[in-house]
């Protein structure tokens, strides 16, 4: 276990957590890059020392207005062409799809009001989803028997993550292309990110590519970082 510093400690007096999340935020077009001190710092940063954030980067968080704060791991974020972008699916499956925008428009259409909180400790309430239910994506596709898993590639590489099959087809679980009653914006993961209200958000990837079944979870991103496989809202990554 990482050690609590003492309160007048500084951060990067403290010793690299186990579980150093890594963030860099921006807002819109004044994209705030963090330079590599203050990267280097932050990922020295384990949640229960992001209350020790030096004056100056706490400021660089965008201004809480919406709640949101906006989370890459390799900026600029991903653009998409809305005409030839594709969803690719693939894997241990019976047929492997490729979906334009227009194709997972025409699937049914799925709605859901849902809370939305990040492991690092903030929260959005009531978010308006809309997208489709994994059961209506993979259908064309059929996953193979052996095929329990899910994993889901982002534009924004390296980023990737995964759930079970199982977990991917809990009701509250979506590939969303709309919040808050508009298409998903770019820092949100235009085209499609994955909704998944039960688990923490560093679940929900982002400008979504790719999903390819495979027999188990592949570790993402933040898993190769040592959060917890299944980020089970309150019962995980040390909660
Ligand atoms: N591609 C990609 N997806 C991502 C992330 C990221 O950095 N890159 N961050 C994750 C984390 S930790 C959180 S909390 C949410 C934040 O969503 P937002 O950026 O829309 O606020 O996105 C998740 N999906
Ligand atoms: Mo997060």
């Amino acid at each position: 276990m990482a050690r609590v510093p003492e309160r007048n400690e500084s951060p990067s007096a403290a010793p690299i957590g186990r579980r150093a999340f890594i963030g860099i935020v921006a807002t819109g077009a004044t994209s705030v890059v963090w330079g590599a001190p203050v990267y280097e710092a932050l990922s020295q940063l384990a949640r229960p020392f992001l209350g020790l954030l030096p004056q100056g980067v706490r400021t660089a968080f965008p201004s809480p207005d919406t709640g949101w704060r906006i989370y890459s791991v390799s900026p600029p974020y991903p653009t998409f062409d809305p005409v030839s972008w594709r969803l690719r699916i693939d894997g241990l499956v019976g047929a492997a799809q490729s979906y334009s925008l227009r194709d997972l428009r025409a699937l049914p259409r799925a709605e859901q009001v849902s809370d939305f909180h990040c492991v690092t400790g903030w929260s959005v309430p009531g978010v308006h989803w809309a997208g489709v239910r994994f059961a209506d994506l993979l259908k064309a596709a059929r996953p193979l028997p052996q095929g329990r898993a899910l994993n889901f590639v982002s534009a924004e590489e390296p980023y990737t993550d995964s759930l079970t099959l199982r977990q991917a087809m809990l009701s509250d679980a979506m590939l969303a292309y709309e919040m808050d009653g508009k298409p998903l914006t770019r820092e949100h993961g235009a085209p499609v990110r994955l909704v998944m209200p039960q688990m923490y958000g560093y679940k929900g990837t982002k400008w979504v590519r790719r999903i390819t079944v495979t027999e188990r979870p592949v570790p993402g991103f933040w898993e190769q970082r040592n959060y917890d496989q299944d980020a089970w809202v309150g019962r995980s990554n040390g909660y």
